[in-house]
């Protein structure tokens, strides 16, 4: 028996609104979607396993018979779907009402369900949220729905107000495995036997690292064996840049791109810069905006300078004024007195106050 399980899908999100790229995410979004549909195919599994969180909020009427239309595509594979926080299926929703043609499951609302599968002889139990939060530790309580069956317990939380649970309390509760979902970050928490998918692509710039998401394959046995299938086609990317005294804009410019290039140009980028640049440095990548991914631009570098050449030259503006108030007699502590000077410098200096 072969299944995949992904989760936290989010379809219908728009990550970093009024981006470039933010239209185009949408769409990957939902082509990551179809290349695991057409991947089941592929690999005839038996199961697709939905934990939760397919859409970003709950589905209307559209959005499922789209959703039918794409799994109607699987001549091998049954689905099986969970709603989660953010897809939580209402009383008399689209969820409910919707017949589908594809060989698709949606586990009841608000309960704990079994579904089996006679051919397989497997046995899924889930709980489908029914509202968007649960303070309950509902996961942990759940038992195996039938003896002698491959036993999979299907579900979504794992956090304050979303089914908090233990790993231990979960692991004890004798599914053969359990698919979660919640949790955007893939892990493989009790080995072949307990995992979250994490979501199929990254969602906004906190969540950096690959994404995709899990195919079992259990033996005649009944001994589960689980890989993990990146297929993001974009990762948020963290950058660190240290700048020197004597590296003009140019450079920077140069620098930025080579590394953004190195990385992956379709990537998504928050750039940190630090270290010293020159006082009449001007930090400006509009043009690299324009041309990659930058999400934003963090500039932590400081001035280079010493007291004394700084207030040659600048004795009569406001930078060298600031300087002279620094020199009288002062009872502050020297520590703090440095820190309040160099903090107003680099004020003056970066506010053009010289
Ligand atoms: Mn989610």
């Amino acid at each position: 028996m072969k299944f995949i399980h992904i989760a936290d899908v989010h379809l219908g999100i728009k990550p970093d609104r009024g981006r470039i790229w933010s239209d185009e995410r949408a769409d990957e979004i939902y082509d990551s979607f179809k290349n695991v549909v057409k991947f089941c195919e592929q690999e005839k599994a038996d199961l697709l396993l939905i934990a939760g969180d397919l859409f970003d909020a709950p589905p209307d009427e559209q959005n499922l018979k789209q959703l039918d239309f794409q799994l109607s595509r699987l001549s091998n594979t049954k689905t099986i779907i969970i709603g989660g926080a953010n897809d939580y299926i209402e009383e008399g929703s689209a969820w409910e009402a919707h017949v589908f043609n594809s060989n698709t499951i949606i586990m009841p609302r608000d309960k704990a369900a079994n579904v089996y599968l006679e051919d397989i002889n497997v046995c899924v139990t889930g709980f489908s949220y029914g509202k968007p939060e649960y303070e309950d530790r509902i996961l942990e309580r759940l038992k195996p729905g039938r003896e002698g069956a491959y036993n999979i317990l299907l579900g979504h939380g794992g956090e304050k107000n979303y089914m908090p649970f233990s790993k231990e309390k979960l692991a004890k509760t004798g599914f053969d495995y359990i698919a979660l979902g919640h949790v955007h970050k893939p892990a493989h928490i009790l080995k072949n036997k307990m995992a979250f998918a994490g979501s199929l692509e990254p969602l906004n710039y906190t969540e950096t690292g690959r994404r995709g998401f899990i195919m079992g394959d259990v033996d005649s046995e009944g001994n589960t064996n689980i890989s993990w299938v990146p297929s993001n086609q974009r990762s948020y990317v963290n950058m660190t840049l240290e700048i020197q005294p004597d590296t003009t804009n140019a450079q920077l410019q140069e620098i930025v791109e080579t590394e953004i290039k190195k990385r992956g140009r379709e990537n998504i980028y928050r750039i940190l810069l630090k270290g010293t640049i020159d006082s009449k440095m001007e930090i400006n990548l509009s043009g690299l905006t324009r041309r990659y991914n930058i999400n934003e631009l963090i500039d932590r570098t400081e001035y280079d300078y010493t007291i004394d050449e700084l207030y040659h030259g600048n004795e009569t503006n406001l930078l060298g004024r600031f300087i002279d108030m620094f020199d009288e007699e002062s009872t502050e502590d020297d520590e703090i007195r440095e820190k309040a000077l160099s903090y107003g410098i680099e004020a003056l200096l970066g506010a053009g106050e010289n």
